[in-house]
């Protein structure tokens, strides 16, 4: 799978990010529901509503499943905390 680079996170900073994206996988799906990221972003002091949780699902999730792997977490988080 290719893999954009991101611009600003580091390598140790992504291998948390994805412990994090595992720890609120809730279901074990390996994808993020919107309301698995909402609680995930509880975590970076972003506290979003539904409807945030939602847009920012839509506006990352490539897939259009409404989901976000862990790269469309990373870039979401990118763009949301941490930018
Ligand atoms: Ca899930």
């Amino acid at each position: 799978m290719p893999e954009k680079r991101l611009s600003h996170l580091s390598p140790d900073v992504r291998a948390q990010l994805k412990a994090v994206f595992q720890e609120f996988d809730l279901d074990g799906d390996g994808f993020l529901s919107a309301e698995e990221l909402r609680a995930a972003m509880v975590r970076f002091d972003e506290h979003l509503t539904d409807g945030e949780a939602k847009a920012l699902v839509e506006k990352h999730d490539r897939g259009g499943d409404g989901r976000l792997n862990v790269d469309e977490f990373l870039r979401a988080l990118d763009a949301a905390a941490l930018g």
